[in-house]
């Protein structure tokens, strides 16, 4: 069931460069449990698309099935959407960007949806790189079907119930560095701070975008003992670095000391402002990365922030030489060009 929200603004609502107030991105009112982690990743999607002027009709965000794949409805009213089947969300993203490239591709996504049933299509996904922004709201449980540990519970995590996570939990940041993702980010959904700039920068990004959000299940895992509660989280971040998006309109001032802090450039001409890095680490080293990744690991500790990013990436349609005018904008000619261009493709097939 949808709860709508009242379609009354106030006339002084900021807008933006587009003309729509923060309110044109918000959806039905949210069903999830009140303080579900969930509902923040919502809000901070909201924020984003709101502050980087999106139009949101050229939005298209799709699921998969879980409370978080439930949150599509709870932000971008005016998107195009797709809630598809248990784990399938990157095989309806591919066949939709595949038809029509000209749309900006947001996939959220569970830690069961996409570590357990969907596993085969989000390593897929990822070496193909689709152009798209992947988010996965990682709670280390199956939050819809009453809370049963899933494959990114870490091994010793403790359920509400009081038993002990047996298995080494899967990584997905670290996963989809190997599988050759070109941003990969992890941030914790009470850090708006950190995680509306590293949304921003994911959406900009041409490529496949992934982002590992934390994000505490209030009923079913936020108990003494689970590694992805609210408290635990808390007390074992451990932040690479403080990050900024700066649109490609605005200048950039440079304000920080060399050594201490990089900018990178996005596809579109935006940046990345990353401030105080963390020693050793360079955001866009695929190896000084994945070190970070492992040592914070051993450490316990949750690495967040913009973990890694392939400057320059290009996407599958870049790969796979696809035409780019959206398919359903063909017209009969094109899509009929004639006995004699069939040909021509037959004779390259003998
Ligand atoms: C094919 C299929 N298998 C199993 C289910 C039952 N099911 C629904 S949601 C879910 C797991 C959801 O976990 P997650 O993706 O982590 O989302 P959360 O609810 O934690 O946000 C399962 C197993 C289903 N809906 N469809
Ligand atoms: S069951 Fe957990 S994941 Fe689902 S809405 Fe409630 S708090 Fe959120
Ligand atoms: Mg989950």
């Amino acid at each position: 069931m949808s709860y709508i929200k009242p379609p009354f603004r106030h006339p002084e609502l900021p807008i933006n460069e587009v003309g729509y107030s923060k309110k044109d991105y918000e959806g039905v009112i949210s069903t999830l449990c009140a303080g579900c982690g969930h509902d923040s990743i919502s809000g901070a999607i909201v924020q984003a698309c709101y502050e980087m002027s999106v139009e949101p009709h050229r939005v298209a965000k799709l699921s998969g099935i879980g409370c978080s794949s439930k949150t599509p409805a709870y932000f971008l009213n005016n998107s195009h959407g797709f809630n598809s089947v248990h784990g399938r969300m990157p095989s309806v993203a591919t066949g939709a960007n595949l038809a029509n490239r000209d749309l900006l591709y947001l996939g959220v996504s569970g830690d069961g949806d996409s570590a357990s049933i969907g596993m085969g299509q989000f390593v897929h996904v990822i070496r193909r790189n689709l152009n798209m922004t992947y988010i996965v709201m990682n709670n280390g449980c199956y939050g819809l079907t009453k809370g049963q540990d899933s494959a990114t519970a870490d091994e010793g995590s403790l359920s509400k119930g009081g038993s002990t996570n047996l298995f080494e939990g899967i990584d997905l940041a670290g996963l989809a560095m190997e599988l050759g993702a070109s941003f990969v980010g992890r941030s914790f959904s009470g850090d708006k701070n950190q995680l509306i700039p590293l949304i921003k920068a994911a959406m900009s990004h041409k490529g496949f975008a992934f982002l590992d959000v934390i994000s505490p299940c209030v009923t079913f895992n936020n108990n003494v003992g689970s590694t992805k509660s609210y408290d635990y989280v808390r007390d074992h971040v451990e932040t690479l670095a403080m990050v900024d998006f700066v649109p490609k309109e605005k200048e950039i001032v440079v304000n920080y000391e060399e050594g201490d802090s990089k900018s990178v450039q996005l596809h579109d001409g935006s940046h990345l402002k990353l401030h105080k890095l963390a020693s050793g680490w360079d955001p866009t080293d695929l190896i000084a990365s994945t070190e970070r990744l492992h040592e914070a690991r051993n450490r316990d500790e949750i690495l967040t922030g913009l973990i890694y990013i392939k400057p320059n990436s290009t996407d599958l349609h870049h790969v796979i030489k696809t035409i780019k005018q959206p398919l359903n904008t063909l017209t009969e000619k094109e899509l009929m060009p004639g006995l004699e261009a069939l040909e021509l493709i037959n004779k390259d097939h003998r």
